[in-house]
């Protein structure tokens, strides 16, 4: 079947998943709550409703998600004959599904693509894309609430997991009424001190000896403009760390006064290198990410380079540097 690029309406994306009868729902690699939370949720209202459905992440899940209900039903080998409806959580382009999914795997089947970063590339027969939410949580929501009152309280801590973590609790600029709205009507179901708690204060305490060695090599280059953190794989072996246990440190030092925009680079591998950029206004680091082939949002975005630690750190650094100048001229 050709891949149409067909942007999808809220109710062709509804019919899709109403007459499913199997589906394969598909997480981002590297994980976050919001990309396991929407599949999750989607998981378990269109199970009730006698569609047989599976689970795939490449990745595990982050330690302080894995209280997600339905988490450990989630595959990470991805079944040798996919269903006839394949949809994507979160992905802002297929390849986000990691390197099992082939576009081959894909040709027998209608896919649809829910997601919400201005980076989305439409490469699914039905598009549903929103880049205006601030998180796919919350179009998985309005596709639920087509289907009956959202009441599950296992729905409920899925949908609320998703807009949490990326709202930034409620704080980032993408957070919006409907945000709010969603998160408004999911509440009675949710215990959200408890939520809270599980998801940002049970940090394991190999994250505090890795953000004690974040901060020793956080740097201020651009005359401040900029926070930089170099994780190498050296660091997070004397930490004792996983990768995904640094998510928190680009929160913490994009918010130093005078800084406008944060990078944090991890050594996945010898060689490979992982990008999280952070913009607080006017740079937008969804460009500089598409540079290096990666992508997200205005605000938020990432890439993989290629290179080792120091290559990564130079060429990232002078193409924000250069965005961040280019933006003045405007
Ligand atoms: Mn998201």
């Amino acid at each position: 079947m050709e891949k149409t690029g067909k942007k999808a309406a809220l109710a062709d994306a509804v019919n899709l998943l109403a007459q499913a009868e199997e589906a394969l729902i598909i997480s981002h690699v590297a994980p976050d709550g919001d990309t396991l939370g929407s599949a999750l949720a989607l998981a378990w209202v269109l199970e009730t409703r006698g569609t047989a459905v599976t689970c795939f992440c490449e990745e595990e899940a982050p330690a302080n998600l894995r209280f997600l209900p339905g988490i450990e039903r989630i595959v990470h080998v991805l079944p040798s004959e996919p269903p006839r409806l394949v949809v994507f959580a979160d992905c802002a382009e297929a390849r986000r599904a990691g390197p099992q999914l082939r576009p081959e795997t894909l040709r027998q089947t209608t896919t649809v693509n829910i997601d919400h970063h201005v980076s989305n590339s439409l490469y699914a027969d039905w598009n549903y894309v929103d880049t205006k939410a601030a998180a796919t949580g919350e179009l998985v929501y309005g596709i639920l609430r087509r289907l009956g009152p959202v009441k599950d309280e296992r729905v409920a801590l899925c949908l609320y997991t998703a807009i949490v973590t990326d709202t930034g609790r409620f704080s980032f600029s993408g957070t919006t009424a409907r945000s709010l709205r969603v998160a408004a009507a999911l509440r009675p179901y949710v215990d959200v001190a408890a939520l809270n708690e599980m998801i940002y204060e049970r940090r394991p305490l190999a994250q505090g000896r890795l953000l004690e060695r974040a901060l020793a090599r956080l740097t201020f280059p651009a005359g401040g403009k900029i926070a930089l953190v170099a994780l190498s794989l050296a660091d997070y072996a004397a930490a004792g760390a996983e990768l995904n246990m640094s998510e928190g440190v680009i929160n913490y030092i994009r918010a130093f006064q005078g800084v406008e925009a944060a990078v944090l680079l991890k050594e996945a591998e010898s060689g490979l290198v992982r990008v999280s950029m952070r913009s607080n206004g006017a740079a937008d680091v969804n460009r500089v990410a598409g540079r290096f082939g990666g992508g997200g949002h205005k605000r938020a975005a990432g890439c993989v380079c290629r290179r080792d630690l120091r290559a990564a750190t130079e060429e990232v650094l002078k193409a924000l540097k250069e965005e961040m100048d280019s933006g003045r001229d405007d």
